[in-house]
């Protein structure tokens, strides 16, 4: 990969190594490059991770959305939030377990429970919570039935430079935005997603640890008719022993 100029000492580092679990593998960074920088059209064509920086892509929500301004303008609907006795949360495909409207599925524990709540009891919980406990993790998505404020922020979203990249890079319709609030220390298990993926920090920090294609064998994917689809069988158990 070619070398990139290191121009992280314009943000603000919110977190340093001591935030981060240790993995025995090691890592190379992903390229940090601002919107404007023709290579950031490079990487995207080649397939390549690129963190973009400057783009404003989520101004209205990094200038307004505390947990405070989502609980008081999320709305009355539920959310949906996942409750994990570990750090973990698989995702699991519930309409692929056995049951009997659906018999031919997959017997199967989940490891993780989901619940439909209101955006103030899980404010609550999370304020609230002790460890020992239950982790949670919202994973909303944002429809036109939030509330009129943060839609306002949502359409004030920098639409015209991501339907731009769309376009030039020929990827399919933008199917679906997501709000995610974790606690620290919440961990997405390896995955692959089937489409491209635009990622936006509103607050805090996540660090993504990508594989590359070349390795997918490697990753030992769950059969496509099991729950955990997509998902890797690989733990971090397995990965240090091999
Ligand atoms: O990283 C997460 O916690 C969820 C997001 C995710 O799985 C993804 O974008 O593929």
């Amino acid at each position: 990969m070619a070398s990139v100029p290191d121009i992280r000492s314009c943000e603000k580092k919110l977190w340093d190594s001591s935030n981060l679990r240790k993995y025995c593998l090691n890592f190379e960074e992903v390229p940090r490059l601002f919107y404007d920088d023709p290579r950031v059209d490079e990487f995207i064509c080649s397939h390549k991770p690129v963190v973009i920086l400057g783009s404003n892509l989520v101004k209205p929500a990094i200038d307004r959305w505390s947990l405070e301004y989502i609980e008081r303008n999320m709305g009355t609907d539920v959310n949906t939030v996942f409750f994990s006795r570990n750090h973990k949360f698989k995702y699991f495909d519930d309409k692929k377990i056995h049951s009997c409207n659906n018999p031919r599925g997959v017997e199967f524990s989940p490891p993780m429970r989901k619940e439909e709540m209101k955006i103030e009891d899980f404010m609550k919980r999370l304020r609230e919570w002790k460890r020992g406990e239950e982790r949670l993790y919202m994973q909303q998505s944002l429809t036109s039935a939030v509330g009129p404020n943060i839609v306002q922020d949502f359409i004030g979203f920098n639409w015209k430079w991501i339907n731009s990249k769309q376009k030039a890079h020929n990827w399919g319709k933008l199917t679906s935005n997501l709000l995610y609030i974790s606690m620290e220390g919440n961990v997405t298990p390896c995955h692959y997603d089937e489409q491209e993926n635009f990622f936006a920090e509103v607050h805090g920090y996540k660090r993504c640890i990508l594989f590359s294609p070349d390795q997918f064998q490697c990753m030992y994917p769950y059969p496509v008719h099991h729950p955990h689809d997509r998902q890797s069988m690989v733990s971090k158990m397995v990965m240090m022993t091999i």
